[in-house]
């Protein structure tokens, strides 16, 4: 995948990252530590498995609610994540009880890979009164505290100074739990989001900046948008080493996340993870996607989907046949429809709930 990102690029990407000559002697010389993007580890049976449900879970709760979208059933808006999958599984995969979780408004496969109850995404989605949100907060802004899941929010990078608080929190409590702060290649240049990596190099904060790179911000491609497009140099200035990793490869985003979590937790303070991934659907369910052409979409489809690798990987390692795997798909589409039926069948909110839980 970071070659097929890097032929499609625009040569005024690569271009002006040689003009900048943004070499690992050059990065040395700022006195940010240099690190490798570690070589991804072979999943056993067990670890391929989890990977491809848990995958297929997001990928198919995300195709039912583009369905109850265009029903009418969902109001206001609704980003899917279609294609992103592997990175939110991954890093999960690499986690331990406690660490947390927040994002953008893109954030429906970081609820579930979190362990987020698919009834009360889908009852929140369509503004019902069981939702994580009591039906209030809708598709970007949904919260558990159990499942250490901080939201869910709509304002571009604002997530960035939060989860950083996430993680002085944790500094300041002594514990040892790791904030991932989850945002895009559009939020990586808000300006919020470099006062956050300051005060977190500063203080040796324990959070993982996981800048997931689908090549687009809304329209705007990153090389439309962006004069760095190497988001792993973003912490240059700040002595926070980072890396690129291919986002469409589970194993891959598994192998660095472990890597970035020991380092938060060894005390060395804040690291970037640069995930190179795609995503299929348009920005929003509005959005008719006219800026890329089809075969742009098609080629990464076909050539880098993140659950047709995994699928294809037990296949031949013959763990599972191909009617397992469609067992494993009707299952999954099971749990997806009951929470679409639980969703539809749930009442909205009282009336008398309008002015609750609300700071006025
Ligand atoms: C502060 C702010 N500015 C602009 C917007 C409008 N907006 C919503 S999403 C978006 C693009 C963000 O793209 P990116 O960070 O790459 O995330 P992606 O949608 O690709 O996941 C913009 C400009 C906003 N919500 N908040
Ligand atoms: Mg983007």
């Amino acid at each position: 995948m970071a070659t097929a990102a890097r032929k499609t690029s625009t040569s005024k990407s690569s271009s002006s990252r040689s003009r900048r000559g943004a070499s690992a002697s050059s990065i040395a010389s700022t006195g940010t530590p240099v690190i490798k993007t570690p070589r991804p580890e072979e999943f056993d049976k067990e670890a391929e498995l989890h990977a491809f449900r848990e995958m297929l879970l997001i990928r198919r709760f995300e195709e039912k609610a583009g369905q109850l979208y265009g029903m009418g059933l969902i109001g206001g808006f609704c980003h899917l994540y279609i294609g992103q999958e592997a990175v939110v599984v991954g890093m999960q995969m690499a986690l331990k009880e406690g660490d947390q979780v927040i994002t953008g408004y893109r954030d429906h496969g970081h609820m579930l890979a979190t362990g987020m109850d698919a009834r009360g995404v889908m009852a929140e989605l369509t503004g019902r009164r069981s939702g994580y949100s009591k039906g209030k907060g809708g598709s970007m802004h949904m919260f558990s505290k159990e499942k250490h899941f901080y939201g869910g929010h709509g304002i571009v990078g604002a997530q960035v100074p939060l989860g950083t608080g996430l993680a002085l929190a944790n500094s300041y409590r002594g514990n040892d739990h790791v904030s991932l702060t989850y945002f895009g290649d559009g939020a990586a240049n808000q300006g919020q989001v470099y006062e956050s990596f300051n005060m977190a190099s500063l203080w040796k904060l324990p959070v993982v900046y996981i800048i997931e790179n689908n090549r687009y911000a809304m329209g705007t491609s990153v090389s439309r948008s962006s004069a760095e497009t190497n988001f792993a140099h973003r912490g240059l200035s700040f002595k926070i080493p980072g890396i690129q990793v291919d986002g469409m490869d589970v194993r891959a985003v598994k192998a660095a996340g472990e890597m970035a979590v020991d380092w938060c937790r060894s005390g060395k303070g804040p690291i970037i993870l640069e995930m190179q991934t795609y995503r299929y659907r348009g920005h929003s369910m509005s959005d008719p996607a006219k800026y890329r052409t089809k075969d742009e979409v098609q080629k990464m489809r076909s050539e880098h989907d993140p659950i047709e690798q995994v699928r294809q990987r037990l296949l031949k390692k013959k763990w599972a046949s191909e009617d397992d795997l469609k067992a494993e798909d009707k299952k999954v589409r099971e749990v997806v429809t009951d929470a679409a039926d639980f969703a539809q069948a749930d009442p909205e909110p009282d009336a008398s709930e309008l002015y609750t839980d609300i700071l006025l």
